[in-house]
């Protein structure tokens, strides 16, 4: 049943392209200049359940909230063009996180608070059910300020008109140490013991990046704390933080603004070097500050949300079902050239549900379960074996829309290559060596999509295991490198590093949307995730195939195998509203 993936790469050599040594000994593809690349234009690299505008430029979620019935969702929008630029928020609501209905923007520029760009920030809903939004502007001399609105009128469901407060800005980027032009992104607010509001805003603070502390009685008037709620030194500014609470091993979620039991832990979020990093500690009421569980200098360290393409993301707590959602942001990774010629760029990835592991050192994700409302037809396959090299067809799905799940179960443990922790230093640069058909001890083994018929493009998602002392660490890669013929794209091999009890759980777990040029992939149950964007040329006329495969000495067992064919969701439509 299963074929050999080293068919696929011999087909592949004596195809219409030729796979070579490149100038480091890296394997490239040249293809003849007679090939027919298709155009970026297609409307086939549009997405059709993620979330994104009818057009335009889209960048960071901004005040994701659940008030009165409906999920509303607000995004850094440029109302004229596919660049980004003239930022004001655009807005969407929903009745379940996945069908959308696209409103007016609900801040626009208009004001000397905000008039070079209404920036990033969140919502809050205070005693009473009243409901705030506190965002950054840019001023007329491009200062960063932090600016509040609050609903024109409460009793439309949509809550489509926003008044700014008279008294904006509410905070000017003033105090000891601060850099003007590097002061935003303001978080949700929480209640302290002494009943007064506190948000954390980003900045750079005497060099080094913090989380600024500041207290209000009201909302409207804010004096900040002579101490950051958290700084490093070790990098000089951080975006859009998001601060929350979880409780170890409960996939419930917690509203910080209730009360907090005394075994959860806080987490605080930082979006820098273009990925959401996260540290987990707790929040001590005494000193009002955040104090991480562990420390490290080097930030390449530290815990990442997401290995691939996410950033700027906003969790929320949902309080219809109890549970913390935090969104994304997944720019493009063609040219702006090509993101004119589209005519729009970015998306959000699905929304994800989002907890901490029972050991209180891990956040896991998983996408929320209404995206499974558009799942089709199921394919079910139990008990394949995937040997060394072995290539197993999924046939039966929509391999362009489609949501993939997968279990990966290991016949034995013993032969895990060690692990080297230095690798843990760029671990993109190890799925770049440890590539998909670089046979190890155990894995490579995982998922292919969007192949064209001989392989020369595809993109892997896959998994190997390391020995490390006493435990186990996985490698999870996303590996686009030959995602695409089309030259002039940002293509790596995004990787991540996962702990995990291999001699209790003997399962891998992946599961991976495919969404046209969205390729979002969670394995080990959510312990790492990776959003990608793919713009495939060779299988965008044709048909996409789709594999499950094992190219390491071990040999894999699947014991479930399911994919759906993903239809399309209301994302935005026109005519809609
Ligand atoms: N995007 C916003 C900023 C934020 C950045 C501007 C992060 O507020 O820091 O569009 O992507």
């Amino acid at each position: 049943m299963a074929q050999s993936w080293a068919s696929f790469l011999l087909l592949a050599l004596f195809s219409s392209s030729l796979l070579v040594c490149g100038s480091n000994g890296e394997r490239v593809f040249l293809y003849p200049q007679s090939q027919k690349v298709s155009s970026i234009v297609s409307q086939r690299y549009r997405t059709a359940y993620h979330f994104q505008p009818p057009k335009n430029w889209i960048n960071d979620p901004n005040g994701p909230m659940y008030y009165n019935g409906i999920y509303h969702e607000f995004y850094q929008y440029n109302p004229n063009g596919s660049v980004w630029g003239n930022i004001v928020w655009g807005h969407s609501v929903s009745t379940d996180l996945i069908n959308w209905i696209p409103l007016e923007a609900a801040i626009e520029r208009d004001t000397p608070s905000d008039i070079n760009g209404c920036w990033t920030g969140s919502a809050t809903i205070l005693p009473g059910n009243r409901l705030v939004i506190i965002y950054t502007g840019a001023d007329p001399e491009k200062r960063q300020v932090q600016n509040i609105v609050v609903p024109k009128n409460l009793s439309d469901p949509y809550l489509r008109e926003w008044t700014k407060a008279g008294n904006n800005p509410v905070i000017q980027p003033v105090g000891p140490g601060l850099n003007s032009g590097q002061f935003r992104d303001p978080t949700t607010g929480w209640i302290g013991p002494d009943g007064l509001w506190r948000i954390a805003v980003g900045a750079e603070l005497n060099g080094d990046s913090a989380a600024l502390l500041y207290k209000s009685k009201d909302f409207l008037n804010w004096t900040r704390v002579d101490h950051p709620l958290y700084s490093s030194n070790s990098s000089s500014m951080w975006e859009c933080p998001d601060f929350f609470a979880v409780l170890p091993g409960n996939s419930g979620g917690l509203d910080l603004s209730a009360a907090i039991p005394n075994a959860a832990k806080h987490v605080l979020k930082m979006s820098l070097d273009s990925c959401d990093k996260y540290m987990i500690g707790v929040y001590d009421l005494k000193s009002d500050t955040f104090i991480p569980d562990t420390v490290l200098d080097d930030r390449r360290l530290w815990s990442r949300i997401d290995y691939g393409n996410f950033y700027a993301s906003k969790s929320f707590f949902d309080s219809k079902k109890g549970r913390r959602i935090i969104w994304g942001w997944t720019n493009e990774t063609d040219s702006s050239s090509d993101d004119v010629a589209k005519g729009w760029a970015g998306i959000h990835a699905i929304p994800r549900t989002i907890w901490l592991d029972s050991h209180g050192k891990q956040l896991l994700q998983w996408p929320v379960e209404e995206v499974e409302s558009l799942r089709g037809n199921e394919i079910n396959h139990q008990g394949l074996e995937l040997k060394k090299g072995g290539l197993f067809e999924i046939k039966g799905a929509d391999s362009f829309q489609a949501d993939v799940e997968i279990d990966f179960e290991l016949t034995s443990i013993d032969k895990a290559d060690p692990f080297d922790p230095s690798w843990l230093l760029d671990v993109e640069k190890h799925c770049r060596e440890a590539g998909a058909s670089v046979n190890g001890g155990i894995g490579p083994f995982g998922l292919v999509v969007l192949a064209s018929d001989n392989m020369e493009e595809h993109t892997a998602v896959h998994f190997r295991v390391y020995k490390s002392e006493q435990k186990y660490m996985i490698l999870m890669c996303s590996d686009l490198r030959s995602s695409s013929l089309r030259p002039g794209l940002y293509t790596p091999a995004y990787g991540g590093f996962f702990e995990y009890d291999l001699e209790k759980e003997k399962k891998i777990s992946l599961r991976t949307l495919i969404d046209r040029s969205a390729v979002e992939s969670f394995g080990g149950g959510g312990r790492a995730c990776i959003m990608a964007r793919v713009y495939p040329v060779a299988v965008v006329d044709g048909v996409a195939h789709m594999y499950a495969f094992n190219n390491g000495s071990t040999t894999v067992r699947v014991p479930q195998l399911r994919a759906w064919s993903m239809r399309r969701a209301q994302v935005n439509v026109k005519g809609m509203e």
